[in-house]
């Protein structure tokens, strides 16, 4: 066989192992041996190219996950694998001595991350970060990788908790489905696509059991609800209603079938992401009672209401706009759904308060049709977004832990990949930016650090040049110059601008950056960005007042008058309801913008991932069409490329992933003294226990030079000394190991007889 399969040799992933062998056979001459070509570090040589034609066989012969050093590689099936995560082949992994020895998988990572954290070594919170571009399967791996750890972290003896631990875990699962309706959404590149990002902290206690989870989200793409690109839809939970209401349900939230909104394009596709029910269960185990889901299910119907409402000029600037056709309709049914008095949900929509003057006089001024409009959306995004909040923070109190029942967690972040459509507005300059910043994460922890570290350590290392994407970091967020310092002085200013205007600024300001282009064929203003995954162009139009994202005062306090109780604990009453009427002038609070907010989650979500030893999984998309067996060679190239992974396979490949301090060495390797070739030691050898029992006492305190040399005597495996610490490969980790376990079984066994002699 080609890998040493393990047991999961049943299924599709194992049966072509001839033809698979054959072909890197081929590719590798000869050279290797076959269980050695999970890994592309092995590839030789190590090119675009030969990686390339690996990952494609592997592929083409139904194996999905190749490692590459630090990373995984995992590639989209786009067809259902299901031997591949099944919970046996879990078990199979945990129970494992070596894991690594078996094929590549995303086990091997959940394995590895839930060894680490109990590592006596250094034991450390771990993270797996996974990326890739949209459609690519971060969602999906995260999704199994929680099975993963639901079935080997629980393992309470006692029936009484094993019961407690089932719910806990299944709790943590359940969220899953809960936020992908209210969180995800058919776009172009992907039919399930996340349009929030999400770190969840999957907490471990002393015992290695999952006691908790928290989940931190990061900036929903809210837009959504009262604006789908064409051929995208709203997220799945409208869908969800409006296809699996019960015939009471349609009554009580005013959807007979067939009704047509125009928040909800596209209700003919069947996805498998519209099953209501599985959603309602799951907001079940989470605590979300039958009475709170007919509120939320409720509210949201109210929307898709809000929806049809259409507005027509009057005519007369002094007069409020009309209402078109049946209009009149939605806004009463929308209303009734909300728990609104009608007139005044229309007339909020309808007019503007405004304080002006030096009195602070309160104006109220007619809306044209398009700030009407504005109104209606922006009322719209605002209900989402605080439901969107809500529900995350009570699935937050449903799964999360004491804070004194865990010690330790294993972090899973999977955001939205980086996207490029036909038009990208400040949705997709936010997505890409964040995946900016992962890349760069993984550039400075892996590629770049790891080789400053030799350099410090004084290690013999050949430096491998790799893709550093600050430039283009500076050129979104960088000071006192970039898209966003321009995007938010525009809105600090608050003055009308063109889409025009802050294209020329940019351009002006920026003008010969390395990471701007230029699309002068554009029909519309807009700028390049040359990003470390691709150019995207982003229009220029409504950036600003994305940014800005403003919430007319008057909608919040229509919101905080509704009657009904959902609405009432997403908006409640301001107790001193200082802001009375939008300001004017001076009056403004100083604008937070989004993209501020944002760039402010995201520092903070990194200072979390560096307080803990990342992994890495990079998903690859084999096609855009998301059909089985296809392998795109142009497109997995320009991923490749993307991500560096030859740049990582280099390092890799010739470098040291574990590294102990010098002090942390000795005293877990301390034992090792004395070792014999082949590592095993003699029952004569010196007690590692420091001599307390019946054993010869220990000889003279080792020196860490003396220890290894004695340790590299003994063993085959490549230690490197550095100033301050050790450094070694994982298989050279895995032998000190072995080697220790023996020493002290050897022990052991040496005091017990001691024992049965003195009895
Ligand atoms: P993403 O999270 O990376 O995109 P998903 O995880 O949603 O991508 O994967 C997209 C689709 O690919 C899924 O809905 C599955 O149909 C399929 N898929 C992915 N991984 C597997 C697998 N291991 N086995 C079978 N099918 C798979 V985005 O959220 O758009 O960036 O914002
Ligand atoms: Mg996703």
């Amino acid at each position: 066989m080609l890998q040493q399969v393990n047991g999961h040799g049943s299924g599709s992933a194992a049966h072509s192992g001839e033809s698979l062998r054959e072909d890197l056979q081929e590719l590798l001459g000869g050279e290797v041996p076959p269980q050695q070509l999970n890994d592309l570090t092995k590839v030789n040589p190590v090119t675009l190219e030969t990686v390339l034609r690996c990952l494609q066989a592997r592929y083409m012969a139904d194996t999905f996950y190749t490692n590459a050093g630090c990373t995984l590689v995992a590639m989209n099936p786009f067809k259902p694998v299901p031997q591949l995560y099944s919970p046996e082949l879990m078990r199979e992994y945990h129970a494992a001595s070596q894991p690594q020895t078996l094929k590549p998988h995303i086990f091997t990572v959940g394995e590895q991350t839930y060894r680490n954290v109990k590592s006596l070594i250094e034991p450390v919170n771990q993270s797996v970060v996974v990326s890739g571009e949209s459609g690519a399967g971060k969602t999906w791996t995260s999704r199994c990788l929680m099975k993963f750890y639901a079935v080997v972290a629980a393992s309470p003896t006692s029936w009484e908790s094993h019961k407690v631990a089932e719910r806990i875990e299944q709790r943590i699962l359940n969220s899953n489905p809960v936020m992908e309706a209210f969180g995800n959404a058919c776009t172009l590149r992907n039919s399930n696509s996340s349009r929030f990002g999400k770190f969840i902290q999957l907490q471990l206690n002393g015992a290695q059991q999952m006691t908790g989870a928290a989940v931190q989200t990061y900036l929903l793409e809210k837009t959504r609800v009262a604006c789908q690109a064409p051929s995208e839809r709203n997220f799945h939970i409208f869908y969800q209603i409006y296809k699996g209401a019960h015939a009471e349900e349609r009554v009580r939230w005013r959807l007979p079938e067939g009704a047509a909104f125009s928040w909800l394009p596209h209700p003919e596709r069947t996805l498998e992401e519209d099953c209501f029910e599985v959603t309602r269960e799951a907001m079940l185990h989470l605590g979300i009672d039958a009475p709170t889901q007919n509120n939320i299910f409720q509210a949201l119907a109210g929307l898709l209401h809000l929806g049809n409402t259409r507005f027509a000029d009057s005519g007369n600037e002094a007069q409020p706009c009309l209402l078109v056709d049946d209009a009149q309709c939605s806004v009463g049914t929308s209303a009734l759904l909300l728990g609104l008095p009608e007139d005044h949900l229309l007339e909020t929509l309808q007019i503007r308060t405004i304080r002006a003057g030096r009195g602070q006089q309160v104006f109220q001024k007619p809306c044209s049709q398009a700030e009407c409009n504005t109104r209606r959306d922006c009322l719209a995004k605002l209900v989402y977004a605080r439901l969107f909040d809500w529900l995350v923070s009570v699935i937050n109190s449903s799964i999360c832990a004491a804070p004194d029942s865990w010690t330790t967690f294993i972090g899973l972040l999977d955001v939205y990949g980086f996207e490029s459509f036909p038009n990208n507005s400040l949705e997709q300059l936010c997505i890409n930016y964040a995946n900016e910043k992962l890349q760069q994460h993984f550039v400075a922890h892996y590629l770049r650090a790891q080789q400053e570290e030799y350099a410090v350590e004084g290690l013999e290392w050949s430096f491998v040049s790799y893709q550093d994407n600050q430039l283009c970091l500076d050129l979104i967020e960088g000071s006192p110059v970039s898209i966003c310092s321009l995007m938010n002085e525009e809105c600090r200013l608050n003055r009308p601008s063109s889409a025009a205007q802050l294209q020329m600024r940019i351009e002006s300001a920026l003008t010969g950056h390395p990471r701007l282009g230029r699309d002068r064929l554009s029909p519309e203003p807009s700028f390049i960005v040359l990003h470390y995954a691709g150019p995207v162009r982003y229009r220029t139009a409504g950036l600003v007042e994305k940014n800005k994202d403003p919430v007319p005062p008057e909608l919040t306090r229509l919101l905080q008058q509704s009657q009904d109780p959902l609405l009432k604990v997403l908006f409640p009453a301001d107790p001193e309801d200082k802001s009375q009427e939008e300001p004017s002038g001076q009056n403004r609070a100083p604008v937070l913008t989004v993209v501020s907010k944002f760039k402010a989650s995201l520092e903070q979500l990194l200072q979390v991932l560096h307080g803990t030893t990342p992994h890495y999984i990079r998903c690859i998309k084999p096609n855009s069409q998301a059909q089985a067996q296809i392998f795109h060679r142009e497109e997995v190239l320009s991923q490749l490329e993307a991500c560096g992974l030859v740049e990582t396979i280099h390092i890799s490949a010739a470098g040291f992933p574990i590294r102990v301090s010098h002090r942390n060495f000795m005293e877990r390797y301390q034992l090792l003294r004395r070792l014999r070739p082949a590592i095993t030691p003699s029952p004569h050898d010196p007690c590692p226990d420091g001599g307390r029992s019946e054993c010869p006492p220990c000889t003279e305190p080792a020196t860490l030079q003396g220890l290894l040399q004695e340790i590299l005597h003994a063993l085959p495996a490549p230690l490197h000394c550095g100033r301050t610490k050790v450094f070694m490969t994982d298989s050279t980790l895995e032998v000190l190991e072995r080697g220790r376990a023996q020493v002290l079984e050897q022990c052991a066994r040496r005091i017990q007889r001691g024992w049965r002699r003195h009895r």
